[in-house]
């Protein structure tokens, strides 16, 4: 694998699950990433992401170095031929050929502005390190996707899925501020390479972007949506034809024990950070119904498996 900044990356699904549940049930150390490092940059915000990854990369033997970019590095201009006389005080060129003198691999982690659309789907930041800098790219979370958190849900359903089939059911839930699409596009790409039954519910107007959707079926009523699902995988997410917009909702879209009598007693997933009562309630998260849990501690696995894949191009 050369980078990871989108699924299109993975050139064999199958055998990158199977590679990070092994990497999972080993839990051994290697020498792989002896000598080499890893730097992580984040322009935004991250929990689990920041150290799941920083724990995989020591797990193959990689030093890591991590960089609040937002707060601690210099403003970066990613506008070609800009005059820089604003706030911005080092261009990408620059940072990124520098950087990659320093590491081995680049991650980055920058969410999208949900002002612009046609920026935020140019990638420009994601897309700028690959352009300039000289090493692999892994994407932390960016503008239009997520491509670490849908490895790592893939893992997690595969391993405690019990049926040929399964019905997931990806559910829009409320939340107080404009959220990326990043996660909710990543796991609709992710569900249409799994043998799935898959169905997107949403109120009106939060419909993801057709392209991503593709034929995957929208049910605007939640209760239907849920009938028989054996994965409920709970998101907020802003509007995509109100670009970034918070749109006022006619009913309740919190996910409780009471929605989830309709399943075939589903499993709950949620990518985290999750606001209680407001994304899930309580019942849900305190139950046996909950495996966000399970499902974050796979993210170690997912990125362990990438970060592999990664190293043994670079021998
Ligand atoms: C971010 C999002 O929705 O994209 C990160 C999730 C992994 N969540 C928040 O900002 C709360
Ligand atoms: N799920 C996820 O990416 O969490 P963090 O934002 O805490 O990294």
């Amino acid at each position: 694998m050369k980078n990871y900044t989108t699924l299109a990356d993975i050139e064999d699904l199958e055998s990158l699950i199977r590679e990070a549940r092994g990497l999972k049930s080993k839990n051994t150390e290697s020498e792989l990433g002896k000598g080499k490092t890893l730097g992580m940059l984040f322009f935004n915000p991250s929990l689990r992401t920041r150290l799941s990854t920083e724990k995989a990369a020591k797990l193959l033997g990689m030093d890591v170095m991590v960089m609040n970019a937002d707060k601690d590095g210099w403003a970066l201009e990613f506008e070609d031929g800009a005059v820089m006389n604003s706030d911005k005080a080092e261009h990408i060129k620059e940072a990124a050929a520098v950087l990659s003198q320093y590491c081995d691999i680049i991650a980055v982690r920058a969410f999208p502005g949900l002002k612009d659309r046609e920026k935020d789907e140019s990638e420009q930041v994601m897309n700028s390190f690959k352009k300039y800098a000289s090493v692999p790219v892994v994407n932390l979370e960016s503008a239009t996707g997520h491509p670490l958190q849908a490895l790592t849900d893939a893992i997690t359903i595969q391993e405690i899925n019990k049926k040929e089939r399964p019905k997931v059911v990806l559910t829009w839930a409320p939340h107080p501020k404009a959220l990326p699409q990043s996660v909710p596009n990543s796991f609709t790409e992710m569900m249409q390479n799994l043998d799935v039954e898959f169905m997107i519910t949403n109120p009106r107007g939060y419909d993801l972007n057709a392209n991503i959707r593709k034929n995957v079926r929208v049910e605007h009523d939640q209760e239907q949506a849920f009938r028989d699902a054996d994965f409920v995988y709970v998101k907020n997410w802003s509007s995509y034809d109100e670009y970034g917009k918070v749109l006022d909702v006619e009913r309740d879209w919190t996910v409780d024990q009471e929605k989830l009598q309709q399943t075939d007693n589903a499993k709950v997933m949620h990518c985290l950070p999750v606001r209680r009562n407001m994304v899930i309630a309580d019942d849900v998260l305190d139950s046996e119904s909950s495996i966000v849990i399970q499902q974050a501690n796979n993210r170690t696995f997912a990125a362990q498996a990438v970060l592999k894949r990664i190293l043994e191009c670079l021998k």
